[in-house]
């Protein structure tokens, strides 16, 4: 089954949003297989944002992921990878639409309250960097014959 990595921010975390986000994909028939509170290090998060190293905004996208704890989710499902990126909604909150995470909690692009992997190779990239494998869980929910 696909997986993705999903990311309440530190905005998100400050503004009481990750039992709102985590309800959201769990009633969109998603199933979390990890998940943990965490303090991202400088390492990590520039490691984790490397594609972005050139641009102008890397300093401060790296100072704001590591400036409260984050909430680290992986999700699976079927299409969860693109399904996920289209419930956050565009990066920029101000073009997100209504009824999307950014859409309904964000104002700012600099605060965008989620992160999620755009593609299989990055979520499997970014499942690597924060989860091993024996922190991710292997189960199967009866409710599944009712989702698929
Ligand atoms: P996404 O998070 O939708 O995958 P991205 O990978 O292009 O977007 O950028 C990563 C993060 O960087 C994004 O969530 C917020 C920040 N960011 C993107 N473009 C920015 C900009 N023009 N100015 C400031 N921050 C930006
Ligand atoms: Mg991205």
């Amino acid at each position: 089954m696909e997986k993705t990595f999903l990311m309440v921010k530190p905005d998100g975390v400050q503004r009481n949003l990750i039992g709102e986000i985590v309800a959201r994909f769990e009633k969109k028939g998603f199933q979390l297989v990890g998940a943990k509170l965490m303090s991202i290090p400088v390492e990590l998060a520039e490691k984790h944002y490397g594609e972005h190293k050139e641009r102008p905004f890397f300093g401060e996208l790296v100072d704001f992921i590591t400036s409260g704890p984050v909430f680290a989710m992986v999700w699976q499902g079927e299409n969860v990878i693109a399904t996920a990126r289209q419930m956050m909604g565009s990066t920029n909150p101000k073009d997100a639409a209504p009824g999307t995470i950014r859409g309904d909690f964000g104002l700012t692009v600099g605060k965008n309250v989620i992160h999620g992997s755009d593609s299989p190779a990055s979520a499997e990239r970014e499942i690597g960097l924060f989860f091993k494998e024996s922190e991710l869980v292997d189960y199967s929910k009866l409710i599944n014959d009712w989702i698929y």
